[in-house]
């Protein structure tokens, strides 16, 4: 059977492109065909400016949103990243492979770094070597496939090199991984700014449809979407990246496809209509679940447990043994 791994990081609430790119295919399909592992990435939501206490919630809410969205712990494992300490242990053997140049190369740092200099801030250490760390979250596990939304794959394809130069320099220690993402859904694009990716930390609130926001929230937000300066309803990404993103999102939602949606449509209107109230129907069960779960905080914490105890008995051989191929002495 395949293991696969991913992650979801609680830097922000989680968005319906989080749900469409990644999470609803985590639920629907890899829990039944692998070996899954999902992970609430915390550590990662230290390498920006963060409020511990705001982490910590959003963390719990992560976890409890993924279960929401369908996560069975009866068929996957689910956890927090910080409750494992082989990720860390391995991501310093990684940046001992990993060469600055490769990090300073990686699409996320170059915005983020952009983006913090912009707010008046420092960038942190830790959000260069991010990759490597994610890089640790999946070799840890055996990982053969990680199935992420587009903005991710920059950062599988790293892992896949730091693996096999690991490999080919100390032995073989890591399975090579590969990326897999959705047909349709892969890239969500903000709803203000179509040329952006919809992402959970950004500042523009109104383009940002969250998984608990409220079905009046969601309408008034996609009524509202940035649309392109023609009429016809076309599904051309380039030129009129508005109405591709919403002829997107609503072939995600409905099982459709966006150039067949497109011929569907005559005017901008009735296609934000029929979006809006697609996207509210994909989060109705998820918000109704997540109020049950919220309802059972002891419930999520024992999956959180359970989840960690299996995750470092899976973890610890194989970091075990990248330490004593890349020469550290046995511990006695
Ligand atoms: N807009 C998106 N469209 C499709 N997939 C997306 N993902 C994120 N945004 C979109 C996918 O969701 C999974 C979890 O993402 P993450 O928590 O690792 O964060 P991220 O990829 O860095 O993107 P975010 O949510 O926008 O967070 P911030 O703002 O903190 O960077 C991943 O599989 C991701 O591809």
């Amino acid at each position: 059977m395949k293991r696969v791994f991913s992650g979801v990081k609680p830097t922000g609430h989680l968005t319906l492109g989080n749900y469409l790119g990644a999470m609803r295919q985590w639920a629907a399909v890899d829990q039944h065909r692998a070996d899954a592992l999902f992970c609430v990435v915390d550590l990662h939501a230290l390498t920006v400016d963060h409020d511990p206490a705001r982490v910590r919630r959003l963390s719990r809410q992560a976890a409890t949103l993924l279960l929401a969205a369908g996560l069975d712990p009866r068929l996957c494992t689910l956890f927090v990243q910080s409750h494992v300490d082989e990720h860390a242990r391995l991501s310093y053997l990684l940046e001992c492979v990993a060469t600055d140049g490769e990090m300073r190369r990686m699409i996320q740092y170059k915005e983020k770094a952009a983006r913090e200099r912009e707010r008046g801030g420092s960038v942190r250490l830790s959000l260069l070597t991010y990759p490597v760390l994610m890089a640790a979250d999946i070799l840890a596990y055996g990982t053969d496939e990680v199935p992420v939304g587009d903005d991710q794959t920059q950062h599988v394809e790293l892992t896949r090199d730091l693996a096999l130069r690991f490999n080919q320099r100390y032995g073989q220690a890591f399975v090579v991984p590969r990326a897999t993402t959705p047909a349709v859904g892969a890239r969500v694009m903000n709803l203000q700014e179509p040329m952006s990716k919809m992402g959970k930390s950004d500042d523009s609130g109104p383009g940002i449809v969250y998984l608990l926001d409220e079905p009046d929230v969601v309408r008034k937000k996609v009524m509202r979407a940035v649309t392109d300066s023609g009429r016809d309803v076309e599904y051309d990404r380039e030129g009129r990246p508005g109405v591709a993103n919403l002829l997107e999102i609503l072939a995600a939602c409905t099982g459709g496809n966006p150039e067949a949606l497109a011929d569907v449509y005559e005017s901008y209107g009735a296609l934000k209509k029929d979006t809006a109230e697609a996207v509210v129907e994909v989060l109705r069960p998820v918000q109704a679940r997540h109020k049950e779960l919220c309802a059972d905080p002891v419930f999520v914490e024992g999956v959180l447990r359970d989840g960690a105890q299996r995750a470092r008995a899976m973890a610890r051989p194989v970091v075990d043994a990248a330490y004593r191929a890349i020469g550290l002495l046995p511990a006695v």
